[in-house]
This record gives C-alpha cells, structure tokens and sequence, in this order.
C-alpha cells in the first residue's frame, strides 16, 4: 500500500534538491502523466504491448522541457510534494490501470561521487540519470522501499534523474532515495536471512560492508580485539 495524501501545484520550473541526504526519501518531484500504455496501440490488452511501452523513452530525458509530447499528445509536467515517503500515483492521478508516469528531479552534487540509490515502485520501473538508462524492472508488485538497489554516479553539479513507473492494476506509485552505508548493511543482512545469495552478491559488490551497524539484536562479524595474545573479554580487570 502507499500513501493517500499529496498536493500537487502548477509550476514550471524543474525540483531541485541541494545534494540528497543518505536515507532521506525523495519526496518532491515534478510528474508527468498519465499516460495510457495502450495510447496509438492496435489491441488493447495485449501484454506485448505493455512491456513495449515500458520499453519506449518516448521524449528527451536529459533536457528538461516544461511541456512534452508523448505519442501525439502533450502533458506539462507538475510539482509533486508527497507527504509520505511511498509517493502515491493514485492519489495524484486517481486509479488508473495500464498507464505509466514520469517523475524528474535535479539534483545538484558538490562533487563527483558513485553513490547507491534505493527504489521501490508499484508496478514497473525504469531510471535515467542524465539521459542514460541505469536501472529497469519488468515486475508486478506492491511498493516497497530499496526493492531495488541501483549503483548510480553522479557528476559535480546538476544531475537530472528520471523514473517512469508503470502500472498495471490497483496501487501505483514508487520510492527513491540514497541509501547509507547503514541501509545497505540491513539489505545484506535481510538479503542473507532469505537465501537471496544473488542479491547478497549484488550488495557485496555496491560495497555494502556486513560489519556496518546494522541495528539492535543484529551482531556484525567483527574479530574480537586480542591483548597479549588474551582475549579481552577473560583479561583480569583492576
Ligand atoms: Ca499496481
């Protein structure tokens, strides 16, 4: 399930956010839709045509362009600000089944630096950065945050970060945010606990680090400190 509650003004100028802070949900962006997947399609209802249109980066998502045409019709994009951390789509554009929407953001970086997003979407997703598509998932399934763990650099200065989810029934809506080193960690550990080994590796290798704080009951595996070859736990105390 995801949030009901989202305002949403009529504005056209881009949403920037001044760096993201780790673990902080992004909750403002500008969103464009919605747009019906079978928009210009022969057979409604047709499964191929869902995923070509999942498939399909319509206009430029490099340059911002405050109104933008998409298979012959033109939306003008909307500052969303969403009180919960699980953007709700359905609360923006009412219930829509087959239809995909856009979600932009600027951010501008201090500095170069490679990064872990997490994001979570309901149905499908795909995410540009700077116009290069660095992320997509063809799945059916509720929103949830970090179901995805994208590694992502971003450049000095400002960086555009595009998502499109796409809907097939019932909920519609996603999540992003930077993950710390911390949330990484809890995605290992939680990974490990469901024998998810793919994803273990996958996080291993973003540089999630097991002996990270990973919370109250959670111990990390770290080598007891040894004094004169004693561990410190039997050493006499004063
Ligand atoms: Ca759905």
């Amino acid at each position: 399930m995801v949030g009901t509650s989202q305002a949403r003004h009529h504005v056209c100028w881009p949403v920037t956010y001044e760096s993201l802070k780790p673990d902080e949900f992004m909750t403002k962006w500008l969103v464009l839709g919605p747009i019906s997947v079978f928009e210009g399609q022969p057979e409604p209802g047709n499964p191929d045509a869902q995923k070509k249109s999942f498939d399909a980066a319509p206009f430029s998502l490099e340059h911002f362009q405050p109104k933008t045409v998409v298979v012959g019709n033109e939306y003008t994009w909307t500052v969303l600000r969403s009180e919960s951390n699980l953007v709700d789509l359905v609360g923006v554009f009412g219930p829509k089944e087959y239809v995909a929407a856009y979600a932009w953001a600027q951010i501008d970086m201090p500095q170069e630096g490679r990064v872990v997003l997490g994001v979570g979407s309901d149905d499908a997703v795909k995410v540009w950065l700077n116009g290069e598509l660095v992320h997509e998932n063809w799945t059916q399934r509720a929103a949830s945050p970090d179901s995805d763990v994208v590694p992502v650099t971003f450049k000095k200065g400002p960086n555009q970060l595009v998502l499109k989810i796409q809907n097939g029934h019932g909920d519609w809506g996603f999540a992003c945010r930077l993950m710390s080193p911390q949330s990484l960690a809890k995605g290992l550990v939680a990974a490990a606990g469901r024998g998810k080994l793919d994803t273990v590796k996958q996080l291993l290798g973003y540089g999630a680090d097991v002996n990270a704080c990973v919370g109250p009951g959670l111990f990390p595996a770290r080598p007891k400190p040894r004094h004169h070859g004693i561990p410190t736990d039997r050493r006499a105390r004063p």
